[in-house]
């Protein structure tokens, strides 16, 4: 496979394109090993720039012939793409190229899957089909013609003419080239219409192969008519082609792409049936059907100048549909999981691949589809709502869309919307964007009496940002803390308000009846990392009473982290948190979804993180001892009522993936796998009476994490052997519940089974994804964790760049540990470091995470 050169980009060196494109005319002739490109591309001079160098970009197509206004033109082709003395006024461009679509295991640019032809561009991809100056700021129409004796033929935009063994596709609405699909295969389609607010009919199609996916396509068509009624009611966006096409594909790098018209999904994130998808896996198809759909205008309408604006669109995208999910579910628990997901975001902060929202440079820029930019770019979007007011965000987006539709633009664009529609930007908001790190907000108070009753409250907040690689020292930027005042009796002392700090510190004072208990940062209304000493009585306070439910879960969180940090350093497990759990689980008055996720404890991983923090470098034995320690005592706490607990959740009404069912089930299945550490009966029979997936999955893994379930594992594996998505499970079961020093051996052995298919991402991250998973596994003292995770990088690197660079992330928390374990880890790194033919993209990342 061909490399491209691996040169750092730097945001400094933008310069807008020579040549824009007014036309795209492409022709596909398919074949398996040699398929024909033929381009039309019609250029014209920039009058933005004086430079008129003509470069376009080309990672591997063969130049079969090429021709210039007609006359035959002879270009310098180099690895990375082909440059002519272009004539100085408007003119036609021609080419064919040939290309290898099988040969193609990277998943980038045309490829087979299954037997089906198709292409993922993002971000670039298409310079690997045919040569074309592949950047977003260069938008145009394209007209495609595929001819090919497959029978479902499809591209971006409106369907054309087609016929035996043709279709003509035409996009009217300019786009770049990381937009343009085709997907061509034996595909058979799930069709429903969808009529628009202004009266046009949108016809829609879900593809899959024919045979069992066929039926599973329900919940995804469902899901984009929510979404697209949504968009029109919350943010008047309406759709704008006659056809809008998902197709699902087995094997594909990401979740799913919004091509116009066209997108193309990870079959597991749009393929779903009660019996073969669980409830947490419905939410996600749910979220990223409407993602996708979404990037219609925020990304695709309006799309980014640049790769290092990738935020514009993605922390946009990820907002809105977060703010779609919150709406269509239970907004107090998907912001819980927004938080969570946040976590991860503070892991990538915390280490060696920490950069900002809008990155500086990059080599491979398909290493910077993070957390970072998808998740805390979506928070910055909810911190300027929260600070301009609905009003304001809502009188901003429309300006966004009637200056910017059509254009390519910039986080400079985006933050002068706000400033000219409200006038209330803060001065350094633009600092969240280009600052990497966590800020970590320290509160102090001060409490004085009065004698006329009552008293006086001060709370001082102040504000640091750690240092970051290449970033010595931040300055402030300003944090919107969201705050309540409890009085003791649980009641809010004052209305709640916005505190925000926009200074290194700042003070703010209230008259109060009384000493209050601070509730800070509710609805984790930034991202940051609140520190205030606080004891255990006010955190248990605050989990029974705090109106704000992302508060009181938090309260729950740091009480469950606080307690398994004193364990791993050998305290044995107090009352006051099991006794909590306990409370909680028998309150009625809570959502039961909410009371699952109060009742799941921390992951070992961020107890790591937590202790890392305070200073201390984690033993990965001590903190699984801990944690296994804990769930046993909130068990014993609980025993008694689990039972009742699990009876009154078990949902018998038939299926449904909606937030209620979702939540019973899930709290049922929490209480099942505190109860299987107790006994294994009901768990066994669980597994035995399930009705859908979730409850398969649930009762296997409670088995399974209780030292149980061979058996039932086995039962499991035979009778999933052949459907690919629910055999990913238990491959990911059997690593990530494995004892820790048999968690390496067991990805090993897995991966040596005929059904591991490196081509296949979904079972790579099936297998690989839960030995990082595994904390005390893939961290344990013999560095076989390390090794393994290295060899079986470098394995799929041969195949797939893209895919083993954002695997080799499992690495990036190795400094936390003791100097053995770094040794080991270091080894592996290097080992990966020194290998022939790394891909750019894996050396880019191993370096990093080495450094
Ligand atoms: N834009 C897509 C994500 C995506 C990014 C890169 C890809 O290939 C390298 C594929 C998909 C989204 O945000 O959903
Ligand atoms: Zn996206």
């Amino acid at each position: 496979m061909k490399q491209p050169a691996a040169q750092a980009v730097h945001l400094a060196d933008y310069a807008p394109p020579p040549w824009l494109v007014d036309e795209v005319h492409l022709v596909f002739r398919l074949s398996p090993q040699a398929t024909r490109v033929l381009s039309r591309i019609r250029f014209r001079p920039n009058p933005a720039t004086e430079d008129r160098t003509f470069r376009l970009d080309g990672d591997g197509p063969r130049l079969v012939r090429c021709a210039v206004d007609g006359a035959e033109a002879a270009p310098e082709v180099r690895e990375a793409g082909l440059t002519l003395t272009p004539p100085d006024r408007p003119f036609l461009f021609e080419a064919e190229v040939e290309i290898d679509p099988e040969a193609n295991t990277a998943l980038s640019g045309l490829y087979m899957s299954n037997g089906m032809f198709c292409t993922q561009c993002e971000a670039q991809g298409f310079r690997r089909i045919t040569f074309y100056p592949d950047r977003p700021d260069v938008m145009a129409p394209f007209t495609v013609r595929i001819e090919s004796d497959l029978p479902v033929l499809l591209s971006n935009g409106n369907p054309g003419a087609a016929g035996k063994g043709f279709a003509e596709w035409h996009d009217p609405h300019p786009k770049p080239a990381y937009l343009f699909a085709l997907v061509a295969g034996d595909l058979v389609p799930q069709r429903d219409t969808f009529v628009t607010s202004d009266g046009r009919a949108v016809d829609l199609a879900v593809w899959t192969r024919p045979g069992p996916d066929e039926g599973r396509c329900a919940f995804a068509i469902k899901s984009l008519k929510t979404a697209m009624r949504w968009d029109e009611a919350a943010y008047d966006l309406a759709y704008d082609l006659d056809v809008f096409n998902i197709v699902a594909v087995d094997d594909f790098n990401m979740g799913a792409m919004e091509n116009k018209g066209l997108n193309v999904f990870n079959s597991s994130v749009v393929l779903a049936s009660p019996a073969t998808a669980t409830d947490d896996q419905f939410a996600v198809i749910e979220a990223v059907v409407a993602h996708e759909y979404f990037h219609n205008w925020t990304g695709n309408r309006v799309t980014c100048r640049d790769w290092f604006q990738l935020c514009l669109k993605e922390g946009l995208t990820v907002f809105r549909d977060q703010q779609f999910s919150e709406d269509v579910r239970s907004a107090a628990v998907e912001r819980i999981r927004q938080a969570l997901a946040m976590r991860g975001q503070f892991r990538e902060d915390a280490g060696p691949l920490a950069h900002p929202v809008r990155p500086e440079s990059y080599v491979a820029v398909d290493n910077f589809y993070t957390a970072t930019v998808y998740e805390k770019g979506a928070e910055l979007v909810r911190m300027l709502k929260s600070i301009v007011g609905d009003e304001g965000y809502r009188d901003a987006l429309r300006l966004y869309f009637a200056r910017h539709d059509g254009q390519a633009v910039t986080i400079e664009d985006w933050l002068q919307v706000f400033r000219d529609a409200t006038g209330t930007v803060p001065e350094h908001f633009g600092r969240w964007y280009s600052q990497a790190g966590t800020p970590r907000v320290t509160a102090e108070e001060e409490w004085e009496p009065k004698e006329s009753g009552g008293g006086t409250y001060t709370l001082r907040l102040a504000q640091e940002t750690p240092p970051t690689p290449g970033q010595p020292c931040k300055a402030p930027m300003p944090i919107p803390v969201r705050t309540g005042l409890l009085g003791a009796d649980g009641s809010e002392l004052v209305e709640e308000r916005v505190l925000l700090l926009e200074e290194a510190a700042g003070e703010w004072t209230f008259d109060l009846p009384e000493r209050p208990v601070p509730s800070l940062l509710r609805g984790f209304s930034a991202p940051v990392i609140l520190r205030r000493e606080a004891d255990d009585a006010e955190r248990a306070f605050l989990l029974a009473n705090d109106p704000d439910p992302f508060a009181r879960w938090e309260a729950g969180r740091r009480l469950a982290t606080r307690l398994l940090c004193r364990m791993a350093g050998g305290a044995r497990a107090d009352d006051a948190l099991p006794q909590a759990l306990r409370a909680l689980a028998t309150d009625d008055a809570p959502d039961p979804a909410f009371r699952a996720l109060c009742l799941a404890l921390p992951s070992e991983d961020d107890v790591a993180q937590a202790l890392h923090d305070d200073g201390a470098a984690p033993d990965p034995d001590a903190v699984h001892a801990a944690r296994e320690a804990l769930r046993l005592a909130v068990s014993k706490a609980m025993e008694d009522v689990l039972p009742g607990l699990r009876g009154a959740m078990r949902v018998t009404a038939p299926y449904r993936p909606d937030a209620e069912q979702s939540g019973r089930r899930a709290l049922w299945g929490a209480a099942l796998g505190y109860e299987a550490l107790l006994d294994a009966a009901p768990a066994q029979a669980a597994y035995c009476e399930a009705t859908n997936l979730t409850e398969e999955i649930a009762a296997l893994s409670a088995l399974l994490a209780a030292g149980h379930g061979a058996a039932e594992a086995e039962d499991f594996r035979e009778r999933w052997s052949d459907e690919r998505l629910v055999l990913d499970r238990w491959f990911s079961l059997q690593v990530r519940f494995a004892a820790p020093e048999k968690a390496a051996g067991t990805a090993e052995a897995l991966a040596r089974r005929p059904e591991f298919d490196l081509r296949n991402p979904n079972r790579f991250r099936a297998v690989f994804g839960a030995l990082a998973g595994n904390h005390a596994g893939f961290h344990n003292a013999s560095g076989a964790g390390y090794d393994t995770m290295a060899d079986w990088l470098l394995k799929l690197d041969a195949l797939n760049p893209q895919a083993a660079a954002r695997m080799s992330t499992t690495f990036e928390t190795w400094r936390r540990f003791d100097p053995d374990r770094q040794a080991r880890a270091g080894a592996a790194l290097d080992r990966i470091l020194a290998a022939k033919d790394l891909s750019p993209d894996l050396r880019e990342m191993a370096g990093r995470i080495r450094d």
